[in-house]
């Protein structure tokens, strides 16, 4: 992560990464989709009042890591991307995981969008935060958005108040549902294949799409190593399947604990287990 990306988060409270999914990559992802299609279920977090509203509810997948090979293969690749990883380490410092299952957001022209919300600095959450002392930043979960078809600034889909991370007043609810200020809320343009990270607790949400062409955006979502976020079922061991995936790509799916939990290195492969003498795993020279 470079300084320029560095100040845009910092300031912005989301950043968008061009060209992070190679054509191979997307071209891989939207194909399992497509041989998918029948497992997608009504978006389960429908709450698109105002002028979110929509005639259509968004469709949702979950367990793609799960889905049968080859179609689990890409998502599972994701999971310690080399090119992810330096992100995550800058933001959370060493040490995070996987919050829950990866998800798609698929919408078609006259879909509803959702309420903007996002915990901003208003009280203090642990698990929805931004801080930045002793040159380190600190959140609390991120959500990293894959692109798999292009969005044009009016299509609808993500859009973010920019800078609320740090916002110390409520939201009005008329600006929630996109009533009034629209001038805050900034839909934000990508090409298939650009990724954009932002902070749980800047504010964020859906807005209704528009375009001719299906909305389709892949969700992964990260949380300091000591917590878990989302609610559900939750398991303390990892399942059999989990051991398929490479050391990296395990360590991402462990349960939250802190000691002696496997960290993972900027390549997205190496692995260092804290011990006794060692105990944050630092590389010594
Ligand atoms: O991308 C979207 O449509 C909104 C995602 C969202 O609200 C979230 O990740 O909490």
């Amino acid at each position: 992560m470079n300084e320029r990306e560095k100040f845009m988060f910092d300031l912005q409270g989301f950043l968008k990464v061009e060209g992070f999914l190679s054509p191979l990559e997307l071209k891989g992802l939207n194909e399992a989709f497509d041989a998918n299609w029948d497992k997608a279920i009504p978006d389960p977090n429908s709450h698109a009042d105002g002028d979110m509203a929509g005639e259509l509810e968004r469709d949702f997948f979950e367990g793609m890591l799960t889905w049968e090979q080859p179609w689990c293969q890409p998502f599972r690749e994701l999971l310690a991307h080399p090119k992810l990883v330096p992100y995550l380490n800058t933001m959370f410092g060493r040490g995070w995981k996987m919050d829950h299952s990866p998800f798609l957001l698929a919408s078609s022209a006259g879909t509803e969008g959702l309420r903007l919300h996002g915990s901003t600095s208003r009280l203090f959450d642990g698990t929805q935060h931004y801080s930045y002392t002793n040159g380190q930043m600190r959140c609390g979960m991120i959500v990293c958005q894959f692109q798999l078809a292009d969005v044009n600034q009016g299509d609808g889909g993500l859009c973010v108040i920019p800078g609320s991370h740090k916002a110390n007043f409520t939201c009005p609810d008329d600006i929630k549902n996109y009533k009034s200020n629209r001038e805050l809320v900034y839909n934000i343009p990508c090409k298939a294949g650009d990724m954009v990270i932002f902070n749980e607790a800047t504010i964020h949400g859906t807005l209704p799409w528009k375009a001719s062409h299906q909305r389709r955006s892949l969700l992964y979502r990260y949380s300091p190593n000591y917590l878990h976020f989302h609610g559900g079922v939750y398991q303390t061991s990892l399942p059999a399947w989990v051991q398929e995936l490479t050391p990296a790509q395990q360590a991402v799916l462990e349960p939250p604990y802190i000691y002696r939990r496997p960290l993972i290195e900027e390549d997205g492969v190496t692995v260092i287990r804290p011990t006794r003498e060692n105990p944050d795993g630092t590389i010594r020279p």
